[in-house]
């Protein structure tokens, strides 16, 4: 039996937005692992399986349910040691937790004030109502008053991509010569405003989009 992952979607099913679930896909690919993807809104994720389950990605690989995408990453690893690794050891675990946080608190926080509007906009009707309650009482304004700023929001999103462009002076991917988990938590993070909007987050600056246009396979 496949391996089956839980994936974001918005009103149009194909619509696949999640950061963390673009980074299992990735992950998946890497591994050369077949997989497929069910389909799943907002207001549908505490369905899943009836397991009151909260946040999406949720792995299922036979008898196994794993969810939180980090974990996932570890779980493929662990699983299917003899397919090309994720971490490959250790330290490249660690250092992976360091740009999973990097990640969370540096350049989301940019990404969803870009695009809040946009991705209420794909939404199914129940889906947009909680959407907008969720986000405007988490991020204490309203979806427009982020969408009339984001220019603003995309000067100070694309000035914490200094540290990406600076390495990549240095080396092709975050894990070096070949991509590696950490590699697949920045490109699924940016994956995310690409799928859910027209707004361009990324800046014109090569050695990124390049690096982006060598995952985005
Ligand atoms: N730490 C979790 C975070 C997952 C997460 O926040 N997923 C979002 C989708 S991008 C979600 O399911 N949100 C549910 C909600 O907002 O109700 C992971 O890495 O898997």
């Amino acid at each position: 039996m496949s391996i089956e992952l839980y994936d974001l979607c918005g009103k149009d099913k194909e619509r696949r937005f999640s950061p963390y679930c673009w980074r299992i896909k990735k992950a998946l690919e890497h591994k050369g692992l077949s997989y497929e993807t069910i389909a799943v809104p907002f207001t549908g994720i505490a369905q899943i399986k009836g397991n009151g389950q909260k946040t999406v990605p949720m792995l299922c690989d036979g008898d196994t349910t794993v969810t939180d995408s980090f974990r996932i990453a570890e779980y493929l690893d662990e699983t299917y040691p003899n397919r090309p690794a994720l971490f490959g050891c250790e330290s490249a675990v660690a250092l992976s937790r360091f740009v999973e946080a990097w990640t969370y608190s540096a350049l989301h926080p940019g990404i969803i004030r870009m695009v809040a509007k946009d991705i209420h906009d794909i939404l199914d009707d129940k889906d947009k109502a909680y959407f907008r309650a969720s986000r405007e009482n988490s991020l204490k304004t309203t979806l427009e008053d982020m969408h009339a700023d984001r220019d603003a929001h995309r000067a100070d999103f694309q000035d914490k991509l200094l540290a990406l462009d600076m390495m990549l002076r240095q080396q092709n991917f975050i894990g070096g010569d070949v991509p590696n988990y950490a590699d697949f938590i920045v490109y699924g993070s940016l994956k995310w405003p690409a799928e859910c909007s027209d707004y361009e987050v990324l800046p014109q600056k090569p050695r990124i989009l390049d690096w982006y246009a060598r995952l985005d396979q």
